[in-house]
């Protein structure tokens, strides 16, 4: 299956809860438009998909205001333009025209990219496919096995490293991880390789002491090489819907996020959550997840998103 299928078939769950809510998409929008039960039962299906309040209303609005001649493509322009970065987004609403799906730009900014987030969420796995992905584009690339609380946890990327031929530094398990940043953002900078990815804890003993780790690990990385970490990127579970959302903003206190990753929209019915995750962090989605193996990570687009979930063909380049 590709990945595209993948994501459609993902997202089907939550698909049907807007085709359940508002019958047929097909249907004249301003005949829709008439019938308060159905622009009820959107909104609410809006919701159960984690779109949030504030940008449920939006879309409302711009449903209504909308010169398409039915409800689906109503849709999938106002939600196409609520995942557009803040800025984007006011900037086309004042000019009045959709964005442009094909400039998807993911390259990191610098040299090393610090992957975050709370344990099971998929960083290791991620980090893995990161590789595969910036390997597949004539970089050269190295991880740091950062994690070193989880037993087992280097050993995995370790793995990862050997079947993908991308050198892996470690450190003792149990040890501190800032020497293992530390060590490997000096030996990338020594090396000149194009790219580090450094794998983090999801999780120590308190919440507290893991944002404090994160905070030096991120100042060690600085020393080893000035002016890195250029990219802190944040890997979330759609899955976990709302309450990822509340994890996004601690992370963001602790270490200003430069671009987030939504796994697992392979299996959810939360599929709305990337709205308010590019609302209320104002924090670009990199990347999206859709399965286990190396190949299942995507640039975000949101055109491209947008059209999975309504299951509509992407036109080719
Ligand atoms: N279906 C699906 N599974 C995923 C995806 N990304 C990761 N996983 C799975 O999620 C599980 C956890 O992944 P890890 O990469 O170990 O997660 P982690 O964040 O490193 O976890 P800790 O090291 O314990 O903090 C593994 O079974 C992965 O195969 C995805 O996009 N889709
Ligand atoms: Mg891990």
């Amino acid at each position: 299956m590709s990945w595209l299928d993948r994501l459609r078939q993902g997202l089907s769950k939550t698909r049907q809860q807007f085709q359940d809510a508002a019958g047929d998409l097909g249907t004249d929008l301003q005949e829709t438009l008439t019938r308060l039960d159905s622009i009820e039962d959107l909104e609410y299906a809006l919701i159960a998909a984690d779109v949030g309040r504030a940008a449920t209303e939006e879309i409302l609005a711009d449903i209504r205001k909308s010169g398409k001649s039915n409800l689906q493509d109503a849709l999938m322009e106002a939600l196409t333009l609520q995942l557009e970065p803040d800025r984007r987004r006011a900037q086309f609403r004042q000019l009045g025209f959709t964005p442009d799906a094909r400039r998807t730009v993911v390259d990191p900014r610098g040299h090393v990219v610090m992957v975050v987030g709370v344990n099971g969420v998929g960083k290791t796995t991620t980090i893995a496919k990161l590789g595969e992905y910036y390997l597949g584009r004539g970089k050269s690339v190295m991880f740091a096995a950062g994690d070193t609380f989880r037993a087992a946890a280097g050993a995995q990327l370790g793995v990862w490293g050997e079947r993908l031929g991308i050198p892996v530094v470690g450190g003792p398990e149990g040890g501190d991880p800032a020497a293992v940043a530390y060590d490997a953002a000096a030996a990338r900078a020594a090396r000149g390789t194009d790219l580090l990815f450094v794998d983090t804890a999801g999780r120590l003993h308190t919440k507290h002491n893991l944002m404090e780790e994160l905070k030096k690990v991120r100042r060690v990385i600085d020393k080893a090489d000035p002016g890195e970490p250029a990219d802190v990127w944040l890997v979330l579970d759609a899955v976990t819907g709302q309450n990822g959302l509340a994890q996004a903003k601690k992370f963001h206190e602790a270490t200003p996020l430069t671009g987030v990753i939504v796994t697992k929209l392979d299996g959810t019915a939360k599929g709305g959550i990337l709205i308010p995750i590019v609302r209320e962090l104002g924090v670009p989605i990199k990347f999206i997840g859709v399965g286990e193996g190396a190949h299942d990570l995507q640039p975000f687009d949101p055109q491209a998103f947008v059209r999975a979930l309504f299951d509509v063909e992407v036109p080719r380049d």
